[in-house]
Parts: C-alpha cells; sequence; structure tokens
C-alpha cells in the first residue's frame, strides 16, 4: 500500500552554498525514487545559491545566519529549534560549513548524515583533495556518514572511490568527486527513509548487519 503523504519520513537539508547535493536528493525524492518529502532547505548563509535553486524546485526554505548570534552554543539551539519546527526524521548536512556543538549532534544523533569528500577515516577537516594529493594517494572518494561529535568520525554507511589519475589536480579530483556525490547520497538517504540504513551504538547497520568501518564501497 503507497504511504500517504502525510506519513512519509520528512527531511530536513542543511546547507550553506550551492546546494548542488541538495539538488540531487530532492531530484531523487520528485522522481519517487526516494519515498519522503523534503519538509525545508535550511541555510546557515543569506546569500547560499543553493537557496535560489530549492525555491526553483519549490521547497520550503529558511535562514539562519550564524554570524548573527553570539556563541556556537546559541547559534547550535536556536538551529535545533529551527529544524525541529519541520518535524524531521531525518537531517541531512549537504555542504552544510559550520562545525555542530556535541548538543546539536547528540539531539539528532542516528537520524543526522553528512557527505564529506574524502575516504574517511581519511583526511577529516577541510581542503581534503589537495591533501590526498600532496600524500601521493592512489586512490580519493567521498563518504556518506553519520554525524556525531567527533568532526567527520561517525559511522560510515557508503563511500565511492576514484583512482588519482598522474594528470589529477584539486580542482578536476573534486569535479569527478561531485559527481559520485550526487549517486551516493540519494542512495544513503532511499535506504534510511526505507528504514534499512541505521545508527546503533556507533556503528552503521544495513539491513539489520553492521557494516564494515569503510560503509558499503562503490569502486569506479
Ligand atoms: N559537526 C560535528 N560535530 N560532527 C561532524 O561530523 C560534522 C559537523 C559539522 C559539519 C561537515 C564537515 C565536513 O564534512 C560537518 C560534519 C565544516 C568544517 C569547518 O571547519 C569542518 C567539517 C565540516 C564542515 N568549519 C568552520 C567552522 O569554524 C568554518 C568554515 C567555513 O565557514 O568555511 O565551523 O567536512
Ligand atoms: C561537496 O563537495 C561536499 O562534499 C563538500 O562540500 C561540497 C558541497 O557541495 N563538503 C565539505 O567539504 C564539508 N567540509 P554542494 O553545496 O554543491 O552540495
Amino acid at each position: 500500500m503507497q504511504a500517504s503523504e502525510a506519513e512519509k519520513p520528512r527531511i530536513v537539508i542543511l546547507i550553506s552554498g550551492n546546494g548542488s547535493n541538495m539538488q540531487a536528493i530532492a531530484e531523487a525524492v520528485h522522481n519517487k525514487e526516494i519515498d519522503a518529502e523534503i519538509a525545508g532547505i535550511i541555510s546557515n548563509r543569506p546569500l547560499a545559491e543553493g537557496l535560489t535553486k530549492a525555491q526553483a524546485m519549490g521547497l520550503h526554505t529558511d535562514i539562519i545566519d550564524h554570524t548573527l548570534y553570539a556563541s556556537r552554543d546559541e547559534f547550535d539551539h536556536a538551529l535545533i529549534r529551527m529544524i525541529e519546527d519541520l518535524k524531521p526524521d531525518l537531517v541531512v548536512l549537504a555542504g552544510f560549513m559550520r562545525i555542530l556543538t556535541a548538543d546539536f549532534t547528540r539531539y539528532f544523533e542516528g537520524n543526522l548524515l553528512n557527505i564529506h569528500p574524502s575516504l574517511l577515516p581519511k583526511y577529516q577537516g577541510l581542503n581534503t583533495h589537495q591533501r590526498a594529493l600532496d600524500a601521493g594517494d592512489s586512490e580519493h572518494g567521498v563518504t556518506v556518514h553519520f554525524v556525531t561529535e567527533e568532526l567527520d568520525g561517525g559511522p560510515n554507511a557508503i563511500q565511492a572511490i576514484l583512482p588519482i589519475l598522474d594528470i589529477d589536480n584539486a580542482k578536476a579530483l573534486q569535479q569527478r568527486i561531485q559527481v559520485q556525490e550526487h549517486i551516493i547520497y540519494p542512495i544513503a538517504v532511499k535506504w534510511f527513509c526505507e528504514g534499512r540504513l541505521s545508527m546503533e551504538g556507533q556503528h552503521a547497520f544495513l539491513d539489520g548487519q553492521e557494516l564494515p568501518a569503510s560503509g558499503v564501497q562503490l569502486r569506479s
């Protein structure tokens, strides 16, 4: 039986910039590849290009400018309230660029996903493409993981792996990785919305089986 609109899992997506991952997920919902509802898009940057994209798709958008808050704590508590108003089942970080406090990550733990452009646990933090090149790595990639207090340290759900080519630079790598991001993020969100992907006690599970530390790996 088709679930009625009111019963569909509700997704809130947090962005700071371009919003291409937000768009990939919203399109997968629109195309009914994911049986869910986009409850809203929230940006901490008032001028994020992703806001325009979300509005063009007819999605609800909210802005919460972190520069107007005196501390990370106050910002995160206001952000929790704004997200809660949208009654989410899943919160998705899609190029969201503010480090979140433990109060925030604990509040949504198990229902909070992020996409990070490296083969986690390698290269947590920023500048990942250049760091993979500088290290002379033969492979690089992107990971969808559950968010915990530890930055880029929560359990992995899925990662896409790409070879690094002799002629690569950070920009070329970033472009090839973005193509993979738009494939694996909708897959992870779909699994979550179907109740197949979950987090229990710092481990990720798919279909009741604990995933390896890498998560599911897609190699191209
Ligand atoms: N917060 C927690 N607690 N845990 C994670 O795993 C998080 C998180 C917040 C964001 C995304 C992230 C990434 O995938 C993310 C994961 C921003 C920074 C950062 O240094 C680091 C990691 C991530 C996002 N932000 C600077 C800050 O001071 C600001 C940088 C900027 O505005 O450009 O918050 O890598
Ligand atoms: C994505 O490439 C994502 O992996 C990266 O930011 C980009 C956002 O693109 N995330 C981080 O670097 C987190 N530190 P988008 O706004 O077009 O989705």
